[in-house]
């Protein structure tokens, strides 16, 4: 029997739509918090392939979801092409940043990028070995727009700041660096594939910020050619995209990518985007996280809301981002009775 999740991307309407959690691995959870402590910190953590399948497992054993994502981070990669990467407790992640030509040309080529993954594809190996037969492995990278983001100014941002002035003041440097990241990013998601990896998703949580023709650019073409080489190489392996806060973009990503499906955030309501988005194939989401936290009548509600706008057509069930760590685990037990029960 295929898998629920793999059915959903084929373009299935499912009348129970499979359900996994962005951040399902996180710090809202005793045991991963035991684990971390364990490994000692997170990059510890994302560089043991034992521990960092354990914890990639913990939600699957503790709430049955259907599908596991690696545990990893979207920083792994600019670190493997050479920038420093550091975590500051209580803060967030640092990077070297890159602000001038010499900080583009002191980069790694993209071959060396596996020197620094391979742990992050033994991870995914024992994964494959270990988990229930009907859950589905995802592994996933952040899209060059967003990763960039973070190499430009070296740490997260409100507006993008760096980046957008980057590419304002030195087209051709930012355009050098959204093209490198975008090759490794091919190379890294074919490994993980590879690895045994059975969908990847693209993570651009800062599309917002991306305008008009700069989201053409740096949005919808680098995604359309990762997906593309990554189809050339691995025509089965279904890859979602997640453009987050895209808005009205949100309108022909799929076709004009070649994403198998859309993740939306809770910026746009669940009847919106079954009417636009849906209508060209499997969608995910879109509970907002703060239903976690807060729990209740209403995220019964909410839950109920979207399975019901999506019903017609292919849905993957999930959050519009990644849960806190200030959420309830049981608050996520109740979403997936729900939507199992819906
Ligand atoms: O303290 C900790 O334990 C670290 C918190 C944490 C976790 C659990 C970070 C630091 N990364 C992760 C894991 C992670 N990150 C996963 C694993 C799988 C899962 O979902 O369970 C994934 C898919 C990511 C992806 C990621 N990392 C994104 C894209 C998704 C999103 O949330 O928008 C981004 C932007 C990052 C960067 C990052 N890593 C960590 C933090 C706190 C951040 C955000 C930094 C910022 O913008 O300030």
């Amino acid at each position: 029997m295929t898998k629920t999740i793999l059915r959903a991307l084929a373009g299935e309407a499912l009348p129970t739509p499979p359900i996994w959690m962005m951040r399902q691995a996180g710090r809202y959870l005793p045991e991963y918090r035991a684990t971390r402590a364990e490994a000692g910190d997170f990059l510890s953590l994302c560089y043991n392939p034992e521990l960092a399948a354990e914890v990639t497992l913990q939600p699957i054993r503790r709430y049955g979801f259907d599908a596991a994502i690696l545990f990893a981070d979207i920083l792994l990669l600019p670190q493997a092409l050479g920038a420093d990467l550091w975590f500051v407790t209580g803060e967030g992640p640092r990077l070297s940043t890159i602000t001038a030509q010499r900080d583009f040309d002191a980069l790694k080529g993209v071959d060396a990028i596996h020197d620094t993954l391979n742990p992050i594809y033994e991870t995914v190996r024992i994964l494959k070995r270990e988990l229930p037969a009907e859950t589905t492995l995802i592994g996933f990278a952040g899209a060059p727009w967003t990763v960039a983001t973070y190499m430009i100014a070296g740490r997260g941002t409100p507006d993008q700041g760096p980046a957008h002035a980057l590419k304002a003041e030195n087209r051709a440097l930012f355009s050098a660096l959204i093209d490198r990241i975008t090759e490794g990013t091919i190379e890294y998601l074919s490994r993980q594939i590879d690895a045994g990896a059975e969908v990847v998703k693209l993570f651009d949580s800062w599309a917002g910020s991306l305008k008009g023709q700069d989201f053409d650019d740096f949005a919808l073409a680098p995604a359309k050619r990762i997906i593309a080489a990554l189809k050339a190489r691995h025509p089965d392996t279904p890859v979602i995209a997640f453009p987050r806060e895209a808005g009205e973009r949100y309108v022909g990503f799929a076709k004009a990518t070649g994403a198998d499906c859309v993740a939306l955030d809770n910026s746009v309501s669940a009847d919106w985007a079954a009417q636009n988005v849906q209508v060209d194939g499997c969608v995910q989401g879109n509970l907002a996280s703060s239903h976690m936290v807060t729990g209740g009548q209403a995220l019964v509600d909410e839950t109920r809301a979207i399975v019901n706008a999506f019903r017609g057509g292919p849905h993957i069930f999930n959050l519009g981002h990644g849960i806190t760590p200030d959420a309830d685990p049981e608050n996520v037990a109740l979403m997936i009775e729900t939507v199992r029960s819906a």
